[in-house]
């Protein structure tokens, strides 16, 4: 039984051997040259495809009994010209059971037309993206990978490099208008899962010549771009990015991995206004992607043959370097297409009806058709590319391979796997100056305009210089607290203006923040400037608001229309409370604004942006923006007119009182003139600082924080020192017991007013003018006693005593009225002062009034 089979089989096979076979005719377009632009792929293809119809034409086990034969045209790339080539193939006989198309336009009319003729087209060099429409191409198939598989690639390396902004640079062909859009629906897409927020893709097309679009590209600061176009143009592209400049550190091009290794070295017959060198220079450094079209397997593929045999045994048909060979690396997947076609032949003439038979073949016969498009649906084989099969779409699934030119030469970078996204990466990529790929766009550098160390640190030594003489103040005049120069001065009242000053200086540390040392994060910003503004009206409420209080006391009792209660009360102790009472209705005012300020309109910051620079040493792209860091309410102008309002108001109606108030003087209130001195000062330095800052020098950080620190400084520093000094002064000098007898006997300077002064004086007058009356009163009386005793020592003594009692006795009468004794005389002058009081003009008047004399000296003992 076996051997009887064995025979049957050797009989068939001798008996078909010496049959003629017959022969299965397919059509062919090469592309052999680019034309006015596009693939040349003809160029390696058309030898590979010979080579492959040669192999399965040897094989046994395919297609017995048929040969294939191929018609083939040069299309140029062209599509008109290849519609003329697709009526050759159909109206000029043989029957073609199949089409074999190269480049994309071509192959999108053909394949586009071909399902009228019932005829399958089988594409190995077409990779626009819009040929993975079967609504449009029903028939067709192809072994080269659709352009789309580049763009996850892309967008990988885009993430890997950090560049999130990128240009898309295209020649207005179909086959690079829909890749183009594939990659901006990924971004889009990308952008959607937020993935990558801030990526951004920009367009721009030309069509033959790309001089303008390279022009946009500069103008628009394009860095990264990704480049598709066909390699004729991909020339023009490279010399215009050459002269315009588009080329070196600050740019990333992304070409088309297709192009023969050589590609940029400017052809002679296309007139290019580049050398080879400018070329080259323009090229280092590009990345190209492309899918991986050669197997690198060493398993052998369905020919017998390797990937890299199939290159070595293709490669000894040129005379030439195969990198200067059009269509070279899509070689293989021209080879393994003849291999597709034959496999579908071969499974079609396996599936056919008995009494259809593949040769039968015509346009209309629907059946061969069909069971032709499924075999080549499910062809799957191990090709020299890889392995072929084909998607419902007919799109080829590939590895995508990542290059980079270096040195003139192209290195492989790595492999992105795009069913899996894995990239795998060699980490050999380089860029120009060796430092690390360049920004996607100009890096705009903020710079935050802090104050100066020069500025910021002086003013904060002398604010904790402030500070501490403030604490150093308050511990003295709490040590001589019983001093009647602390005690009369309203000690509690001026320990708020030391609480005040201190909070106005330790306010300079928060309000030159951030400085070149110390910066803020933004999220602590809004409460710095709720601090800023709060500590320093607090501040200054406390500090101003003590002093005003004072002047505002002397100015109620000096102003008192009963002037005998005004000056009883000059002597009276004044309650401290009445002070804090008004400080504190100061403060409650401030309170209330702050309070709704912060409630209604908060501060936040905002950033005030300053034309851009480029900083001088530096060589990355990057440029700096100075940005104005400000603390900012959106009716900030409301809220500083309230609060300057009232401030101002305070200040001229102080400054008015310390006018009307500069003679009054209370004793317990005994600073009370050197009070409205220092608030002339206050007045004097707030009322110009505030519209130069805010008017004249606003944005200017330094000058700004300058003119605000030297004004808190001025004012605190004056403030405390005159209404401070004297008394320090006082208590270091004046020992504590001489301290009592100038207070008690009014008669200290420094604590006298004008007024008194000149009473003192007038009284002291009139006590020298009685004195010295008085002593010649006595030596009036001395005589008199004199001439008495004379008389009463005398013989004639009787007599005159006879004389003078007979009728003259009144004078002698009253010589005794007005005899009185010394310590009697001595007594009176502390009186007059009295006497002055109720009427100054009377003692003049007395003098030679006996009578009434003596009856005032009576009153007066009295
Ligand atoms: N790899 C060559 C593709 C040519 C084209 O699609 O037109």
């Amino acid at each position: 039984m076996f051997v009887r089979s064995s025979w049957l089989l050797l009989w068939g096979g001798i008996a078909w051997a010496s049959a003629e076979p017959v022969t299965l005719h397919i059509g062919g377009t090469f592309p052999m040259e680019s034309g006015s632009g596009g693939w040349a792929g003809g160029e390696a293809c058309l030898p590979a495809v010979q080579m492959a119809l040669e192999d399965v034409n040897n094989r046994l086990d395919i297609l017995p009994g048929y040969v294939l034969n191929m018609t083939n045209h040069n299309s140029q790339c062209q599509p008109g010209l290849a519609m003329q080539q697709l009526y050759d193939f159909l109206y000029k006989p043989p029957t073609k059971l199949m089409l074999l198309t190269g480049c994309s336009p071509v192959t999108t009319v053909i394949a586009e037309a071909a399902p009228v003729w019932k005829l399958v087209v089988l594409s190995y060099g077409g990779s626009s993206p819009a040929l993975s429409n079967r609504n449009r191409f029903p028939t067709l198939f192809r072994t080269h990978p659709s352009a789309n598989m580049q763009n996850p690639t892309r967008i990988h390396i885009m993430e890997k490099f950090k560049w999130k902004r990128f240009t898309i640079l295209m020649s207005v062909e179909e086959v690079f208008v829909t890749t183009a859009k594939d990659l901006e629906a990924i971004v889009n897409l990308i952008k959607a899962l937020a993935r990558k927020k801030g990526i951004r893709v920009d367009r721009q097309s030309f069509y033959g010549d790309p001089t303008d679009a390279m022009k946009t590209l500069q103008r628009q600061d394009a860095r990264i771009i990704v480049g598709l176009f066909y390699v004729t143009e991909a020339r023009k592209v490279l010399c215009q990015a050459y002269h315009n400049g588009l080329y070196g550190r600050r740019y990333v091009w992304f070409f088309i991995g297709w192009y023969a290794d050589t590609w940029y070295y400017p052809p002679p017959e296309e007139h290019l206004n580049c050398t080879a060198e400018q070329m080259a220079a323009a090229a280092e450094y590009h990345f190209t992607t492309e899918s991986v079209m050669l197997s690198r397997d060493k398993v052998p593929a369905i020919s017998d043959m390797t990937g890299m045999q199939f290159q070595e045994r293709l490669t000894q048909h040129f005379q030439k370097d195969t990198a200067n060979v059009g269509g070279f690396p899509e070689a293989p997947l021209a080879y393994d297409a003849v291999w597709a076609l034959a496999l579908a032949f071969n499974c079609t003439r396996n599936n056919l009806p008995p009494h259809i038979r593949l040769e039968n073949f015509s346009y209309d016969n629907k059946v061969i058709a069909d069971t032709l498009f499924q075999c080549v649906k499910n062809t799957s084989f191990r090709g020299v590319s890889g392995k072929v099969m084909f998607s419902d779409s007919g799109d080829r699934i590939a590895r995508t391979q990542i290059e980079q030119m270096q040195g003139g030469k192209y290195k492989i970078m790595g492999y992105y796997d795009t069913t899996t996204g894995d990239l795998e990466w060699y980490n050999k990529e380089q860029w120009m100056n060796g430092r690390g790929p360049p920004p996607d766009s100009t890096v705009i550098k903020k710079h935050a305009m802090t104050v100066s160390n020069e500025f910021y640190y002086p003013t904060i030594l002398f604010s904790v210089l402030g500070i501490l003489a403030c604490i150093l103040i308050y511990l003295f005049t709490q040590k001589h607290h019983e001093r009647l120069v602390i005690f009369q001065s309203q000690p509690e009242c001026n320990n708020i203006l030391l609480v005040g000053c201190s909070l106005c200086l330790f306010s300079l540390f928060l309000i030159g923040l951030p400085s070149d040392d110390i910066s803020v994060p933004e999220s602590l910003f809004p409460f710095l400037c709720h601090a800023r503004v709060s500590i320093l009206l607090f501040g200054f409420t406390f500090a101003y608001g003590s002093m005003f209080a004072k002047v505002w006391i002397v100015h109620r009792m000096g102003a008192t229309e009963n002037q005998q209660l005004a000056s009883r009360q000059k002597d009276e102790p004044i309650s401290p409370t009445k002070f804090y009472v008004i400080v504190a209705a100061l403060t409650a005012v401030d309170v209330f604004v702050c309070f709704v300020w912060i409630l209604i309109d908060p501060l936040h910051l905002t950033e005030q942006k300053f034309p851009l620079f480029t900083p001088a040493d530096s060589e990355e792209d990057e440029m700096i923006m100075p940005v104005l860091q400000q603390c900012q309410s959106n009716q900030q102008e409301v809220w500083i007119g309230i609060i300057m309002g009232f401030k101002c108001l305070l200040l001229v109606f102080g400054t008015f009182l310390s006018y009307e108030t500069r003679n009054l003087k209370l004793r317990f209130i005994n600073d009370s003139r050197f009070v409205g001195l220092a608030i002339y000062n206050v007045a004097v330095m707030t009322l110009v600082t505030a519209p130069v800052v805010t008017l004249l020098i606003h944005g200017k950080v330094d000058a700004n924080f300058a003119f605000i620190s030297l004004t808190v400084l001025i004012c605190t520093y004056i403030s405390v020192g005159l209404i401070y000094g004297p008394k320090i002064r006082h208590i270091i000098k004046v020992p504590p017991s001489a301290d009592e007898v100038q207070q008690n006997g009014n008669n200290g300077p420094a604590i006298m007013s004008k007024i008194d002064q000149k009473r003192y004086d007038m009284l002291k007058k009139e006590n020298e003018t009685l004195q010295k009356q008085i002593e010649e009163k006595e030596r009036k009386i001395h005589e008199c006693r004199e001439r008495l005793e004379a008389l009463t020592t005398s013989s004639e003594t009787d007599n005159m005593n006879a004389q003078l009692l007979n009728g003259n006795n009144k004078p002698l009468a009253d010589e005794n009225m007005t005899y009185s004794t010394t310590t009697t005389l001595t007594t009176t002058i502390p009186l007059i002062d009295l006497q002055l009081n109720g009427n100054p003009g009377q003692i003049y008047e007395t003098e030679n009034d006996d009578d009434r004399s003596s009856t005032s000296s009576d009153e007066i003992l009295l």
